[in-house]
C-alpha cells in the first residue's frame, strides 16, 4: 500500500467555542516534491489562539481555512526529500505547513532551525512566533523603562510568560494576571514576576491592582481584553502605553461584548493604546531571535511546554489551550526525529 499522509481538516465553522467535531482526521496520498520543492516530515505541530480566527469565514490579515482544507499552523519538521538547492535532506526546518504529517513546500517562508542552539520545539515558542510577539510587542510598543510598572494579562501563557520575564530584564516592576492559582505561583516563583493574581478567584480586579501596583501602571500588555482590561485601564499613569496583543476573552463569543468604554482614560492620561501584529516586525526577526536565544542561554528566560503525542489529538489540545487547561506552550508531537 502506498504511504499515506494524515491530516486534520476543518469540518465545520464553529459557532462560539469550537468542538472536536469541527475537525476531521483524514488520510490522503503522500505528496511528492517537484523541482525546486522539499518534502517535510512534521515533528511538532503548533497550537495557537490565532487559529480560532482562521476557522471563521470573516476576513482578516490572512484568508480563512477553507471547509475541508487542512488546518493552518506552524510546524517544526525534517526535510525528508529535497529538490531545492537551499535545503538538504535531514535538515530541521520551521514553516507554516499546517496540521499534517507531510507537506510539500517551495521553501518560501521556511526557516532553518539550528538543533544545537536549543531544543527544536522552541522554534514554535520562545524562539518562534510567540517569542517574537513578546519581544517586539513589549520593547517596540510598550517601551518599558527601568522602575516602571508593567502589567501583563494571559501571564502564564506562551507570550505572557515571556513578556513578564523580558520586563524583569528591563528592570521593571511586573504584575501578572492569570487563570489559576498554579499559574500565579508559576509566574511569581519560577519566572520571577513581582506579583500576580488569579482573575477567576478575585472578585474586584481594580482593588487588587491598586494593592499590587502602588505606583500605578505604565505599560499594559493585553493578551485577553474584556473585564480584566477594563480594570487595568482605570489605573494607568500619565503617558502609559497599552500594548494590544490579543483579546482571547472575545474569540469564542457568539456575539462580541461591548467595545471599550475607557477611551476617556487615554485622554486624561495622555496615554497610547496600540495594536500590533508580530509580522510587522518581520525585517527585525533575526535580531529578535538572536537576543531571545542569548537570554535563554544565559538562563535569563525560562519556558515550559505541554506536549501531547499524536496528530489525532491536535483538536483536543487546541480546545484545551483556548480554555487555559495547559501551562506552557501547547505542542503536538507527531513523530520522533
Ligand atoms: P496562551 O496564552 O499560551 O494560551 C491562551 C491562554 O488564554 C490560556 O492559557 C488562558 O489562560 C487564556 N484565556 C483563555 N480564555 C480566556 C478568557 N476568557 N479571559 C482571559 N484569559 C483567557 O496563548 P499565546 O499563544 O501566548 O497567545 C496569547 C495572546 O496573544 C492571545 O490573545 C493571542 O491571540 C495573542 N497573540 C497575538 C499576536 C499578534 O501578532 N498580535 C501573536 C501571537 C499571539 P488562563 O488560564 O490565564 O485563562
Ligand atoms: C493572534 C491573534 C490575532 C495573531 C494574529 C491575529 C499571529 C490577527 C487577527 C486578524 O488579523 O484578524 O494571536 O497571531
Amino acid at each position: 500500500m502506498a504511504a499515506m499522509n494524515q491530516q486534520i481538516t476543518l469540518a465545520a465553522r464553529p459557532v462560539g467555542y469550537p468542538k472536536e467535531s469541527d475537525f476531521r482526521l483524514v488520510e490522503s496520498p503522500l505528496p511528492t516534491p517537484g523541482p525546486g520543492e522539499i518534502l517535510v516530515r512534521a515533528l511538532y505541530l503548533s497550537v495557537d489562539p490565532y487559529m480560532r480566527g482562521r476557522m471563521s469565514s470573516g476576513k482578516s490579515y490572512a484568508p480563512p481555512v477553507e471547509l475541508g482544507g487542512v488546518m493552518v499552523g506552524g510546524v517544526v519538521g525534517q526535510v525528508a526529500e529535497s529538490r531545492h538547492p537551499q535545503f538538504a535532506g535531514g535538515e530541521i526546518v520551521q514553516g507554516d505547513f499546517g496540521w499534517q504529517q507531510y507537506a510539500v513546500s517551495d521553501g518560501q517562508g521556511v526557516r532553518k532551525v539550528d538543533p544545537k542552539l536549543a531544543p527544536i520545539s522552541t522554534a514554535l515558542g520562545i524562539l518562534g512566533m510567540p517569542g517574537l510577539t513578546a519581544y517586539f510587542g513589549l520593547l517596540e510598543i510598550g517601551k518599558p523603562q527601568p522602575g516602571e510598572t508593567v502589567v501583563v494579562s494571559g501571564a502564564a501563557g506562551t507570550v505572557g510568560a515571556l513578556v513578564g520575564q523580558i520586563a524583569k530584564i528591563m528592570g521593571c516592576h511586573v504584575v501578572g494576571i492569570a487563570g489559576t492559582d498554579e499559574k500565579v505561583r508559576y509566574v511569581v516563583e519560577d519566572l520571577g514576576f513581582d506579583n500576580a493574581f488569579n482573575y477567576h478567584s478575585t472578585a474586584n480586579y481594580y482593588r487588587k491592582l491598586i494593592e499590587l501596583c502602588p505606583n500605578g501602571i505604565d505599560v499594559y500588555f493585553d493578551n485577553v481584553g474584556g473585564a480584566v482590561t477594563d480594570a487595568v485601564v482605570r489605573l494607568i499613569n500619565v503617558r502609559a502605553r497599552l500594548v494590544i496583543c490579543g483579546q482571547i476573552s472575545q474569540y469564542n463569543l457568539e456575539r462580541p461584548e461591548m467595545g471599550p468604554r475607557w477611551l476617556w482614560a487615554l485622554i486624561v492620561k495622555q496615554a497610547k493604546a496600540e495594536g500590533f501584529l508580530v509580522f510587522q516586525f518581520a525585517d527585525q526577526f533575526e535580531q529578535g531571535l538572536r537576543q531571545m536565544a542569548q537570554w535563554l542561554q544565559e538562563g535569563k528566560l525560562k519556558y515550559r511546554e505541554n506536549v501531547v503525542r499524536g496528530i489525532e489529538h491536535a483538536p483536543r489540545a487546541f480546545l484545551g489551550m483556548l480554555k487555559g487547561e495547559n501551562i506552557g506552550k501547547q505542542l503536538v508531537k507527531v513523530a520522533d526525529l
